[in-house]
């Protein structure tokens, strides 16, 4: 089951003063940031508020690292916004299972390693009115530690 939007991705060609917007303009802190080279992204995701269900909602900055990678394609066509929506789920395989039952097209058999440890898949958009949409399972939290510890 879905519960709530995991994050909102958001395609930059600067991450760094992308970045300074959102802390200059809004007061938002970077949370986490990585380096995923099999999307091609460089990413800050900065927590926008926490969730009911233990999980959070953040905005995902993305700057590509390649230019044949999806965001670098995305970029060179429609420029700076917002590239996709992530929904969350206690379970992306069931969800994913679910939806591509319905006919709509997940783009990955097995759900790939997303933001700080997570679970990602994605539906393709032109099956989605036009809204490239992921599905993200958190990484269980660290033995001992919180979430926030990802
Ligand atoms: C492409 N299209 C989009 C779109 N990207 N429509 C809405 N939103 C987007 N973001 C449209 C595009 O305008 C074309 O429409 C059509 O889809 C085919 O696009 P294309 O440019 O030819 O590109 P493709 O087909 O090579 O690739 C499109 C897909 C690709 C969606 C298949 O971008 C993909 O695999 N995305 C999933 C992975 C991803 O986005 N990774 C980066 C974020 P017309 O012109 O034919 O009408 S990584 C991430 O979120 C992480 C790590 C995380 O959350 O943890
Ligand atoms: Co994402």
């Amino acid at each position: 089951m879905l519960t709530r939007i995991d994050h909102i991705g958001i395609a930059c060609h600067d991450l760094d003063r992308t970045v300074e917007f959102y802390r200059a303009t809004y007061g938002f802190e970077v949370h986490h940031s990585e380096i995923n080279e099999e999307q091609g992204v460089r990413e800050a995701m900065i927590k926008v508020n926490d969730a009911s269900d233990g999980g959070a909602t953040y905005l995902q900055l993305l700057e590509p690292t390649r230019e044949d990678s999806a965001v670098g394609k995305w970029l060179a066509k429609n420029g700076e916004g917002v590239h996709h929506i992530a929904f969350g789920t206690a379970d992306v395989d069931a969800d994913a299972a679910d939806i591509r039952e319905k006919g709509v097209r997940v783009l990955y058999d097995e759900p790939r390693t997303g933001s700080m440890g997570s679970r990602i898949t994605f539906l393709h958009p032109k099956d989605c009115h036009g809204v490239l949409t992921e599905l993200v399972t958190a990484a269980p939290p660290a033995e001992g530690g919180s979430p926030e510890d990802h």
